[in-house]
């Protein structure tokens, strides 16, 4: 069924002129602080990438840079799985091939704002409180999650930046921010129980307008300004629709660096929105604001308004199962293999073009198409002159649409979507 997302595009549009006017409290922020921060980052582009054209700068925009060598992640990152990038690991997607429809936790990115906390089970609680509550304060322990129905789904978590680097490697556009190529997604199979469940117990009522779920991680500190914990408002429409409060992924407890012992699953959703390590969500009767929906996660650029535009779900991609700049022999066949997904629905169909871009060859399609989930294709290959060629593909989903030749360009470089070029040398 096609998606409309005039709903989610009002309710965010709304959401941020409010807050631009200083109707909101900013839940802890001084708004002039965000401002400044706001104000540097779309005027001179800096807080990530440098120059224009270059992809190299590993620290997102609301990340501190601390010049840290190691991530703070806890699980191995051995260099055939992971490219390291500043506080977070993108899954090289070379090594998705031969794997299963679930990407292996072993191989599955890490995006931490700061760094992995270690929260043990027994003593971890979920408050929930605030005004949009019939009464006061619930507090829900592990055991106490765990006793309520469980949903499984399979659901991709993907950042919304992943794919960024290609605004400046394939359109010459500066954009700040990490510098993710197509890895920054990865599908898990979630346990958990529903958030709804959670806040009717809480006793949610029908003048409650947002939530907002906050981490337990470390404060952010971004150029001086602590903008506290990691928290994205979501509208309490999507918190009693499909959000999973998930303790299992791919069948075991939660790991320490997706989130564990419980994070949010928020379904087709940008990955800021499932937030890992859960520690409270308060419930609101007014529109809650945070800078990961206020200055960052928006879209700024000549394209868009001066208060930037909203967005929530995730776009359209695809990736080869491949190094970029492999090299491969002239006149043997290979499968090429990858992957294509979409949050706006299934994807019904991928094309394969192995000359640049001239000719296109329908892939086969290994999975059944999901929403919130990806499918696996593949198209043999065999290379008939040696040089330097592009590898192409390019998905269609149900709601008809197809991946463009250039992606709008946004300052802070998110929902890439665009055909990727895939550099491959033929010897
Ligand atoms: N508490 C907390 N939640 C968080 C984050 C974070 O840094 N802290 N990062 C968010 C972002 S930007 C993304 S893309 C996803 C990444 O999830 P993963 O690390 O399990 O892949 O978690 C989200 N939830
Ligand atoms: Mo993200």
């Amino acid at each position: 069924m096609p998606f409309d997302p005039s709903d989610e595009i009002r309710y965010d549009r709304t959401r941020l002129r409010q807050w631009a006017r200083g109707h909101a409290r900013s839940a802890g922020v001084d708004r002039r602080d965000l401002l400044r921060l706001f104000a540097a980052g779309t005027a001179a582009g800096s807080l990530g990438l440098g120059a224009a054209g270059t992809a190299s700068a590993a620290t997102d925009a609301t990340t501190a840079d601390d010049g840290a060598a190691s991530p703070g992640i806890v699980k191995p990152l051995p260099p055939e799985l992971f490219t390291i990038r500043g506080t977070n690991a993108e899954t090289n997607f070379a090594a998705l091939r031969g794997t299963g429809p679930l990407t292996p936790v072993d191989r599955f990115f890490v995006r931490n704002h700061t760094s992995t906390p270690r929260i043990e089970a027994g003593g971890w609680q979920l408050k929930v409180w605030g005004d949009g509550l019939a009464g006061g304060p619930v507090e829900f322990s592990y055991d106490r999650l765990r006793a309520l129905p469980a949903v499984e789904r399979t659901l991709f978590i993907e950042c919304a930046g992943n794919g960024r680097s290609f605004y400046a490697t394939q359109q010459g556009q500066p954009v700040s921010g990490t510098a993710w190529t197509l890895g920054g997604i990865g599908v898990g199979h979630w346990r958990g129980a529903r958030l709804s469940d959670v806040l009717r117990l809480a006793g949610v009522t029908r003048g409650a307008v947002d939530i907002l779920p906050r981490g337990l991680d470390d404060e952010v500190v971004t150029n001086g300004v602590n903008l506290g914990r990691v928290r994205r408002p979501m509208p309490v429409s999507k918190a009693l629709d499909d959000v999973l409060l998930a303790y299992e992924m791919n069948g075991r407890p939660l790991p320490p660096d997706h989130g564990g012992p419980v994070r949010l699953v928020v379904p087709e959703w940008t990955g800021i929105s499932s937030v890992k390590w859960v520690g409270d969500i308060e419930v609101s009767g007014r529109a809650l604001y945070s800078p990961w929906n206020t200055d960052t996660y928006q879209l700024f650029g000549p394209g868009y308004p001066a208060e930037g535009a909203p967005f929530t779900r995730q776009t359209l991609k695809s990736a080869f199962e491949l190094e970029l700049g492999a090299t491969v022999p002239v006149h043997r066949t290979r499968l090429l293999t990858g992957r294509s997904w979409s949050g706006a629905a299934p994807v019904l169909r991928v094309e394969v073009s192995t000359d640049g871009g001239v000719r296109w060859q329908r892939a086969r399609l290994h999975d059944a198409p999901r929403r919130g989930s990806w499918v696996r294709w593949s198209l043999p290959w065999t290379p008939r002159a040696t040089g330097a060629t592009a590898l192409l593909a390019r998905a269609t989903d149900a709601t008809g649409r197809t991946q463009p030749a250039t992606a709008a360009h946004n300052t802070q470089g998110y929902l890439f979507d665009a055909v990727v070029r895939h550099p491959v040398t033929v010897v």
